[in-house]
């Protein structure tokens, strides 16, 4: 695959932008490669700076549900970018998004736009901790939440990939009142409730884990916490991310039946353009200034481009409920394909997959936590990325990330990619 202009361009990049990228993983660095400069895409296909076009399982990073330049989205960006690109100021389109939100997530009464996950992870924690008067909060090891500085303790995505337990530049005083505990360890949360519940602001939790790889709940898993928040008088937050509007039109908390207090969203509520969102119960939303005490501001937050993106993706998927029973079919077939060939070639292989997402871990231990994620073989997935993408599949980088399919992936592209799965694996030593 001739790559010589995205290699130009990633040299070029590295003089004036560190490591060449604006994320981390998005660097190659732990596949060993050079990253593809992508110069566009439409529908399930990205094409490079050299011409190369490859078939997305990244899809934004799970954003683009309904794949690249959908024409309606599209559209929908021009007609309001036509009319102004930001106002500082409240607009109608703010209100259609939310009612759209709160009407599929009844969890969420109120909700308040700001612009990337990040922002809206570290604003509910400063909410639960003014709701609730107290300073501790718990998250799960492996999952991510951004990078605000009380999240980054024993967190996925790019510090898993990159071998990073916390970040330089976080002062230890900021992260004294995070605790954590193992992802799907009902044991070790009832204990850590037992001795330190009371004094818990909230606990946060990717109600499926998509930055160690995917890594489901335990069936108990999320119940428990359930109970234990509302008897220890704790703010429970559904990072819901990645999983918002992904697992169903009703994120995972629909998905699994269970209604959290606050709700994190971002992705596909923005439809690829940068957004981020957090709501919940009334009670604790009318904290927020102006109405209350717990302050949170931003000069593009509900921005109307990002607002028209969002609301016109939301419509499209509401209105057309077959998609997940499309993407989740899709991605069954990928996952079946997965693992009927690691059991031909004899290749150690644990697949995780709720829906639309999923992940193959280079193991033969069964991933259900940050300990078991790790086990995975990160050299064997850096073959198996090479052989992949000099077919023209285009995963994630990274062993610890999601596979993400859109309503754009045609039976043809799954097709291809199960042929280049066969491919990949048939060239590796069991
Ligand atoms: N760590 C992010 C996904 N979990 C990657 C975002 C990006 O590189 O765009």
């Amino acid at each position: 695959m001739n790559m010589d202009q995205s290699t130009a361009l990633f040299e070029k990049a590295k003089q004036v932008i560190p490591g060449g990228v604006n994320s981390p993983v998005r660097a190659f660095l732990s596949v060993g490669m050079t990253p593809p400069f992508i110069r566009s895409a439409r529908g399930a296909r990205l094409k490079d700076a050299d011409g190369n076009e490859y078939i997305d399982y990244v899809c934004s990073w799970g954003p683009l549900i309904l794949g690249h330049a959908r024409e309606e989205v599209i559209d929908a960006i021009r007609e309001a970018a036509a009319d102004g690109t930001s106002f500082g100021a409240p607009t109608e389109r703010e209100i259609e998004l939310a009612e759209l939100i709160c009407s599929a997530l009844p969890a969420v009464e109120m909700v308040r736009m700001v612009n990337s996950g990040t922002e809206a992870v570290m604003s509910a924690i400063r909410l639960a901790r003014g709701f609730t008067g107290r300073k501790k909060i718990l998250k799960f090891e492996g999952c991510y939440h951004g990078h605000s500085d009380a999240l980054l303790v024993e967190a996925g995505s790019g510090l898993l990939t990159l071998s990073l337990s916390s970040s330089a530049g976080v002062p230890e005083e900021f992260v004294k009142h995070t605790l954590t505990v193992p992802y799907n360890d009902c044991e070790k949360l009832e204990t850590i409730f037992e001795a330190a519940g009371a004094e818990l602001a909230a606990v946060i939790v990717e109600p499926v884990a998509g930055n160690m790889g995917v890594v489901k709940p335990d069936s108990q898993f999320l119940r428990l916490m359930r109970r234990l928040t509302e008897k220890y008088g704790s703010v429970l937050i559904f990072d819901e991310v990645i999983t918002g509007f992904r697992v169903s039109f009703h994120g995972a908390q629909g998905y699994y039946g269970i209604s959290p207090d606050l709700t994190v969203l971002g992705k596909i509520i923005g439809g690829g353009m940068p957004v981020g969102a957090y709501g919940g119960r009334k009670d604790i939303m009318r904290l927020v200034a102006p109405l209350g005490p717990v302050y949170q501001a931003g000069t593009l937050s509900g921005n109307p481009v990002a607002m028209a993106a969002g609301i016109k993706t939301l419509q499209i998927l509401k209105d057309n409920p077959a998609i997940y029973r499309e993407i989740d079919d899709k991605a069954a077939q990928l996952e079946k394909a997965l693992i009927d060939f690691s059991d031909k070639y004899r290749i150690p292989l644990c697949v995780n997959r709720v829906g639309s997402l999923l992940s193959a871990f280079f193991t033969d231990e069964t991933v259900t936590d940050y300990r078991t994620a790790k086990t995975a073989d990160t050299s064997r997935f850096a073959t198996f990325f090479s052989t992949m993408f000099n077919q023209g599949i285009y995963i994630a980088p990274s062993q610890f990330e999601a596979m993400f399919i859109s309503g754009a992936h045609s039976d043809a592209d799954i097709k291809q990619t199960i042929a280049a799965i066969e491919k990949s694996f048939a060239g590796m030593q069991p």
